[in-house]
């Protein structure tokens, strides 16, 4: 049994290397890296789609999209607009790690100011490796149930910024989005929270807004 704590452990740690080399270099450029997670399904890259139509005129936005298989997504956010697209296919893991980062970006123009990484559709394991992100955003849907934030607190607890998707089925889904706040507020107070709905694009305003205005944390 300690023999695999420990080669769990080491796997991180290897890891956190790589992230911090990423960190390094995106600091040198003043380039600031997103990290989206969400459960399979939850609207990350609707949002990153109708996200790239609002405000791909005004900054030079790179996407990384991580999947298990397919380029499906990578295809989505290509047409709508982003300046930079690679999909990274893990072929069976459930998260993205710092080394497939790594070498996506190797192709990476300077151009870019925004780097966007969706993550493999998973509420458990893409919140414990660091990708050498600046902002975690974890994508919820409503359609999720009020119980997720308690469930899956370490996704919750790791991210800075929570976005409550498909706000638009709160009358079909017997949720209301300010109890499931509520539930994810008690998990991770410091949570900043944006109510959105990518299909009939309430809320996109104030999420776009953030977006555009983030600056490079202190501790690149
Ligand atoms: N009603 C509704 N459907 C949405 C919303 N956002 C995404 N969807 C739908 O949810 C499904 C999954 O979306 P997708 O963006 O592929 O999710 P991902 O797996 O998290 O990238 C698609 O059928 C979308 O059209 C939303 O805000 N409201
Ligand atoms: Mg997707």
């Amino acid at each position: 049994m300690s023999r695999i704590i420990s080669i769990e452990r080491k796997i991180l740690e290897k890891n956190d290397i790589v992230a911090a080399r990423i960190r390094q270099r995106f600091a040198g450029q003043n380039v600031v890296v997103v990290n989206i997670m969400s459960s399979p399904g939850a609207g990350k890259t609707t949002l990153l789609e109708e996200t790239l139509k609002k405000i791909t005129s005004k900054k030079a936005i790179g996407i990384i999209e991580g999947d298990i298989a397919t380029d499906n997504d990578a295809q989505r956010v290509e047409k709508a607009g982003a300046s930079w697209v690679v999909q990274i296919n893990t072929g069976g893991a459930c998260h993205l790690e710092a080394g497939m980062v790594e070498k996506a970006i190797e192709t990476m123009p300077d151009t870019i100011r925004l780097l966007i990484i969706e993550n493999v559709g998973n509420l458990v394991c893409p919140s414990g490796f660091d990708l050498g992100d600046d902002y975690k955003v974890v994508v919820a849907s409503l359609t999720e149930g009020l119980d997720k934030p308690k469930k899956y607190p370490g996704m919750y607890r790791k991210s800075h910024v929570m976005v409550l998707n498909k706000v638009d089925l709160a009358p079909h889904v017997n949720v209301r989005p300010d109890d499931f706040i509520r539930e994810a507020l008690e998990v991770n107070p410091a949570l900043e929270v944006f109510k959105t709905s990518a299909t009939s694009g309430a809320g996109m305003d104030e999420w776009c807004a953030w977006l555009m205005n983030l600056r490079k944390p202190a501790h690149a």
